[in-house]
Parts: C-alpha cells; sequence; structure tokens
C-alpha cells in the first residue's frame, strides 16, 4: 500500500519521471510531498503548489539532508540524462549523478528515513550480450561481469551496489529498479537529452507541419529496444518500493521493436509515410535490448504491459499539442500548475 501519511520525498520532480510520480502520487491521495530539483522553477515538467517544491542542487550533501529532512519516502530520481544523443557526449556529468545518490543515500540514513528508492537502467547491462539486433531479453544477472555503458551505466551500477551496501551494514530500507527506456507525455521532446519515442514523434510532428516528406534516423534502423510507458513505470515504481525485491530488478516493457517499426508505428498514427535517411555518425548505443521479466512476474505477478501502439498515440498527441503551441510562441513546453 503507498504510503500517503508520512513525508514522501521526490528527487527530479522537476523532471519527466519525477513530476509523473508526483503527479501520480497526489492523484492517490498523498498530501505531504516534497519534490526537488536543480532546474530553475519555470523549467519543471509539472508543478503542483499543494506540494513542497524545492529548487535545489543535491550534488551537495548540505541539500541533500535538507531534501530529506522528515522524510518517510524518499524516491531518488535525479540524475544527470537523457537519451543517447546526451549519455554519449557527456560521459563525466553522467558519472557525477554518483555524488547525488552517495549524498542522498547519507542524508536518508543521518535523517532517519524509512524507506529510499533508486532508479536505475538498463544501461548497466553488459554491452557483449546487447551485440545482436535480435533484442536478447536481459536478465538481472547480465550485469555481470560488468562492461555497462560507459560513463551512465557504470555510475548506476556503482549507486546500485552502494544502496545494497547501505541496506546491508546500515540496516537503511533500499530497492532498486532497472528502467528501460521510458517514455510518454510531459518527457523531454527537443533540445538534446530526448530518447527515440520523443525524438521520432517530434521529427514526424515536424515532417508533417513543414510538408518536408523525410525523416533523419539514427544508425541503420535495425536497432532493437523495448520502450515502458510512463504509466506502467509509475506504477511498477510503486510496487517494487512496497515490495520485499532486495535485488535490481528489470522495469521494462518485453515489447521490443526495431527503430524502423518504431518509425512506421509513429508514421501510421500520423497517417503519413516520410522517405528514411539514415545517418551513421548518429549515437546508437547497443545493438539490441529487451527487458526479461520473469523475476518481476514471480515476485509481483504484473509487468509493464500497456502497449507501444497505445502509448505513442498519447505521446504523439501529446508531442503535437506541444509543437502547435510552440509554433505558436508558447515557451517550448506548455506547463501544467495545479492551484489547489
Ligand atoms: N535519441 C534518439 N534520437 N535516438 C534515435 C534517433 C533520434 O532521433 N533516431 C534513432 N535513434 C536510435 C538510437 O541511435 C538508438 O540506437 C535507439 O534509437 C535508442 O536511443 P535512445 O532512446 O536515445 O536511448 P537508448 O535506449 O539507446 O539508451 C537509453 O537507455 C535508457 C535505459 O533504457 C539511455 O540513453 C538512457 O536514457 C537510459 O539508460
Amino acid at each position: 500500500m503507498t504510503n500517503t501519511a508520512g513525508l514522501v520525498v521526490v528527487t527530479g520532480g522537476g523532471g519527466f519521471i519525477g513530476g509523473a510520480l508526483v503527479a501520480s502520487l497526489r492523484k492517490q491521495g498523498c498530501q505531504n510531498i516534497r519534490a526537488v530539483d536543480v532546474k530553475p522553477f519555470d523549467h519543471w515538467y509539472q508543478r503542483f503548489d499543494d506540494v513542497e517544491n524545492l529548487c535545489m542542487d543535491l550534488n551537495e550533501k548540505s541539500t541533500c539532508d535538507v531534501a530529506a529532512r522528515g522524510a518517510h519516502d524518499i524516491y531518488n530520481l535525479a540524475a544527470n540524462m537523457g537519451g543517447m544523443g546526451f549519455i554519449e557526449k557527456n560521459k563525466a556529468l553522467c558519472m557525477l549523478s554518483v555524488l547525488i545518490n552517495t549524498h542522498m543515500l547519507q542524508s536518508a540514513l543521518k535523517q532517519g528515513a524509512s524507506r529510499f528508492f533508486y532508479a536505475s537502467s538498463a544501461c548497466v547491462y553488459n554491452g557483449d550480450k546487447q551485440k545482436t539486433f535480435e533484442a536478447p531479453s536481459l536478465k538481472e544477472e547480465d550485469a555481470y561481469p560488468a562492461l555497462c555503458e560507459d560513463g551512465y551505466g557504470w555510475e548506476k551500477l556503482f549507486s546500485e551496489r552502494m544502496s545494497r551496501h547501505f541496506r546491508e551494514d546500515f540496516g537503511l530500507y533500499t530497492r532498486v529498479a532497472r528502467f528501460h527506456n521510458v517514455y510518454g507525455p510531459w518527457g523531454t521532446w527537443f533540445g538534446g537529452r530526448e530518447k527515440a519515442p520523443a525524438a521520432i514523434c517530434r521529427k514526424v510532428v515536424e515532417a508533417k507541419a513543414k510538408n518536408k516528406h523525410e525523416i533523419d534516423i539514427w544508425g541503420t534502423g535495425n536497432q532493437t529496444r523495448s520502450f515502458m510507458y510512463i504509466d506502467d513505470c509509475l506504477e511498477g515504481v510503486q510496487k517494487i518500493m512496497n515490495s520485499e525485491i532486495l535485488e535490481p530488478i528489470n522495469l521494462g516493457s518485453s515489447e521490443a521493436v526495431s527503430i524502423n517499426q518504431l518509425v512506421d508505428m509513429v508514421e501510421g498514427i500520423a497517417g503519413i509515410r516520410l522517405e528514411r535517411k539514415y545517418d551513421l555518425t548518429q549515437p546508437q548505443g547497443v545493438n539490441g535490448r529487451n527487458s526479461d521479466n520473469t523475476l518481476i512476474q514471480k515476485y509481483l505477478h504484473w509487468e509493464p504491459s500497456i502497449s507501444l501502439q497505445a502509448g505513442l498515440e498519447k505521446t504523439y498527441s501529446w508531442i503535437h499539442d506541444q509543437y502547435v503551441a510552440r509554433e505558436k510562441g508558447a515557451a517550448g513546453v506548455v506547463r501544467e500548475f495545479v492551484t489547489s
């Protein structure tokens, strides 16, 4: 049962998944929420004025003490990240997120927090197991021996282990999930940090709006991935926080597609067919990746199940509206300010 009484702290609360988690907790009746993000408030994706919103840099240990003060639950979703276009070009910045997780764990312990959730990633998986385009289903044990995605993946694997040892050595209740490419409305869709589903939706919207019947695709388009809709992610995060699952666990869809198939689906939603230009100079990451959900099924009798088609329809229409709003001069991302 989601804790709706004690203070719930969401770091990265101004971002995609963090903002969506705050919105979901509010809907579940949680009235004691603190959202923390380093982004200035007018860059928060979603912000609610019946939530304690703090704009602070959690790389600093002292600010983590402020963020964790009085917390019952801490969802640590703060990280300097993005899609392949960002993490391949900012490996040191991605690794510096280790400061956030380290300081938040120390502050959680010092401030007596009851539960701590850490958001890890499919980028921890061994690259040698992701060489084929046949979307290998990655089991949790495939993270070892370690050969993570450079920069970002290593930080995530290291922080997974620190979360585990804070539990084993200091008794802090920690839970860890490995997210597999989360997408949906209120996510990053332009500016360089966007992941493939949002990027492809934006490019199709732009091509249609500008009557430019072509689309740039990074790589050969044969790369395969599974993409998890935000609502499944939020449900999974809370199920895992409330569970007895002690090891890091996959939280991802098991519906793998190639990037070419992803473009087919978005074109289908937009009712358009575009000429494809493949750019082999752009970041491509691993060739193939999918989530093996045997373990989460065993523990929770549940797995992410919102179909890519259904998720893309909502994401495409949201990005379309954002694009139109921006073309009309609105400041890029239309934010939801909820006044109680
Ligand atoms: N971002 C992006 N933008 N990717 C594109 C594009 C485009 O316009 N066109 C094709 N792709 C291809 C990329 O080259 C890559 O092969 C695939 O789509 C997925 O790219 P992605 O969504 O940016 O990120 P990845 O799944 O490769 O990696 C991400 O995995 C997440 C966990 O599943 C990481 O960047 C992190 O966001 C995170 O760890």
